[in-house]
């Protein structure tokens, strides 16, 4: 498997609670780079352009409420099979659900806010950095 990237945001529940860094070295110990950063507010559009595939889903309007509520911060992280191994860092959507040591269970409070958000597949991985990256701003 080839060096990969996914993207990834943390939620406006994990910088609200002072979270960046706590989640950032979970990350890190995983053997995942992070090759871009930055802080940004979610505007409306953005976040229903970003969740699109979600809203025909009943939680959709929370979601988007959610996620514009407080900063975020959005990310490229590389390395081997990053797309899986990110996925499986983060742990499952519904926290209560996660396996010990991911960041859902050591860190979120619900599975509306579970503090983190990770590409599913290598091509949504490429459209997500794209809505939110410009590749001089990924510096691997
Ligand atoms: P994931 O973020 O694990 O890829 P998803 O794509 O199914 O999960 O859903 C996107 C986000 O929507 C999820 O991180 C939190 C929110 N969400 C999902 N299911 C929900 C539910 N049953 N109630 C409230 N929010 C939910
Ligand atoms: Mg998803």
């Amino acid at each position: 498997m080839a060096t990969e990237r996914t993207f990834s945001i943390l939620k406006p529940d994990a910088t609200k609670r002072n979270l960046t860094g706590a989640v950032n070295a979970v990350i890190e110990k995983a053997g995942l780079r992070i090759v871009g950063q930055r802080r940004i507010q979610m505007s409306q559009a953005q976040a229903e352009k970003f969740y699109e595939i979600h809203k025909e889903r009943p939680f959709f309007g929370e979601l988007v409420t959610f996620m514009t509520s407080g900063p975020v911060v959005v990310q490229v992280l590389e390395g081997e099979n990053a797309v899986a191994k990110y996925r499986e860092v983060m742990g499952a959507t519904n926290p209560a659900q996660a396996a010990e040591g991911t960041i859902r269970k050591t860190f979120s409070e619900s599975v509306g806010e579970n503090t983190v958000h990770g590409s599913d597949s290598a091509d949504n991985a490429k459209m997500e950095i794209a809505q939110f990256f410009q590749d001089s701003d990924i510096v691997g």
